[in-house]
């Protein structure tokens, strides 16, 4: 068999081996690519000011990690631009904040036709190929047109949105078009593999078999739903150890007896961070007695803050907060702590621990590993509490979570009540099985599961 070839927007640095700072997904990749001498490929984070297309090799325990520099124009308008104000926005259901403007398409087909030529020659003929995420739809396109002819598969880290939304992006038909060019497409839930059958047989005029065979545009290509899970193991590790340990005892201290709600995110709006905030105070404004006995730890890492509406949500989120704060707070008790820096996995597996509720309430989420890592977190004699959004992908999985409408503020509100009280024996009852799915369905298996999806696709003759 050939060597595994992965491409993504960013990559991550070879190193870290103890899963304490790298996320879930390196590891997991990491761990494929050193099975199959394989060789991550993606854009270095770097601009400069024109663009070489000169790749940077750098190795480290076993996997091979290339890159590439962009220039300045690109990262506005491929990464700032088509990414993450037109995609992004669009499928999490944010048209009112989708910018469709022609110099992003153009910057967009720009930096895929650029990574296309930069892995190109890297490309060995019995070599399979797996491509990552919203920034790279086109790739298997712009590759084809390269003339590989390799088994090529793609993964969607986000939702896939409902047909009637997707069609107001201008160029909708051709993107679908490109997902064409591969041998596999996979989505992280069953509800974004049907909003993708919807487009294939009502607006592409295509059809789906029962095992999942997308036929249009004149090819036949494999669809699947590969949820994405937790490198638990290593997380679970992680949580036993020492730095774990620590912060641990650290948030038991700062508890000083008061219960605590913790929520864990990229400060983005589809995380739904101000709906909670407001579904809190709604809690707050119905339970008196809640007073002082409890508080929510929001801890929510600034990300893609060169793009306006991060700079926004931030802004928002500062104000309601703050005046929550000032609206309950007592001389000696606040009731949100809302912190924007991030921390390391072994950290918030401490930090995670010490929450009596775990609350994800993401309006809208690809998967969402928050909710599977507080499960991971927790002491099986005494676990916290999953209140989990409808919307995630998770929820599909996680049903022993108190699932909730995270535009509803009553029922986020009643969920927590409900949380705060519920008896140990069920508490461990929901938690072992959240947590015997979050085992079995680990990011090894779902590894697992796309490659071998991939390499059972019939291999094409090359262009
Ligand atoms: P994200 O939108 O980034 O990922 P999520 O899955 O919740 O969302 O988090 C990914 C990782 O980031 C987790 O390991 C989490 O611990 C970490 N993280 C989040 N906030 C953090 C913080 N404040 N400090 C430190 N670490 C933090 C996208 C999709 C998701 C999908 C993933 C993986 O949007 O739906 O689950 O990819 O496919």
């Amino acid at each position: 068999m050939g060597r595994l070839i992965v491409i993504s927007n960013r990559v991550s640095p070879p190193g870290d081996e103890t899963g304490a700072s790298v996320g879930g997904l390196a590891m997991a990749l990491s761990a494929a690519l050193r099975e199959h001498n394989g060789v991550w490929f993606g854009w270095s984070g770097r601009t400069t000011e024109t663009f070489t297309g000169q790749l940077s090799f750098q190795r480290g325990g076993g996997v091979t990690v290339a890159t590439v520099d962009l220039e300045d124009q690109d990262r506005q308008e491929y990464y700032n631009g088509y990414a993450n104000r037109t995609l992004w926005p669009l499928f999490h259901y944010r048209i009112d904040l989708s910018a469709y403007e022609r110099s992003f398409d153009e910057g967009y087909a720009r930096v895929n036709a650029r990574f296309a030529d930069t892995v190109r020659p890297l490309v060995e003929p019995q070599d399979f190929i797996w491509v990552h995420d919203y920034h790279l739809i086109p790739m298997g396109r712009e590759l084809r047109r390269r003339g590989v002819g390799n088994r090529i598969g793609f993964f969607l880290h986000i939702p896939w949105p409902a047909r009637r939304l997707f069609t107001t992006l201008p160029n909708h038909r051709e993107l679908v078009e490109a997902l064409f060019d591969y041998d596999l497409v996979g989505f992280q839930s069953e509800d974004a593999l049907s909003a993708f059958h919807d487009y294939v047989t009502q607006e592409a005029g295509g059809t789906v078999d029962a095992d999942g065979q997308a036929t249009a545009f004149g090819r036949t290509i494999q669809l699947g739903a590969f949820p994405i899970g937790l490198d638990a193991e290593t997380f679970m590790e992680a949580a036993e150890g020492e730095v774990a340990r620590g912060w641990r005892e650290r948030m038991q201290k700062s508890l000083a007896g008061r219960r605590m709600i913790v929520g864990v995110d990229r400060l983005d709006y589809s995380k739904g961070l101000e709906e909670r905030f407001l579904a809190y105070e709604e809690y707050l404004a119905r339970t008196p007695a809640a007073h002082e006995q409890v508080f929510l730890l929001q801890v929510a890492t600034p990300s893609r803050d060169e793009v306006p509406a991060y700079q926004e949500i931030r802004a928002r989120l500062d104000g309601v907060s703050g005046r929550i704060n000032g609206a309950f707070a007592t001389a000696d008790w606040v009731p949100i702590r809302y912190v924007n820096r991030s921390y390391r996995r072994d950290e918030l597996a401490g930090i995670y621990r010490a929450g009596a509720i775990g609350l994800v309430t993401p309006l809208r989420d690809g998967m969402n590993l928050v909710a599977k890592e507080y499960v991971a977190a927790q002491d099986p004699e005494d676990p916290g509490v999953l209140i989990l959004s409808q919307f995630a992908g998770a929820a599909e999985q996680m049903a022993e979570a108190l699932v909730v409408n995270p535009f509803s503020r009553e029922d986020v509100s009643d969920a927590i009540r409900r949380g705060l009280e519920m008896p140990r024996a069920e508490r461990v009852r929901r938690w072992e099985a959240l947590m015997d799915g979050v085992r079995t369905h680990d990011v090894v298996a779902w590894r697992d599961a796309f490659v071998a999806a991939l390499l059972a696709r019939p291999e094409r003759a090359a262009g």
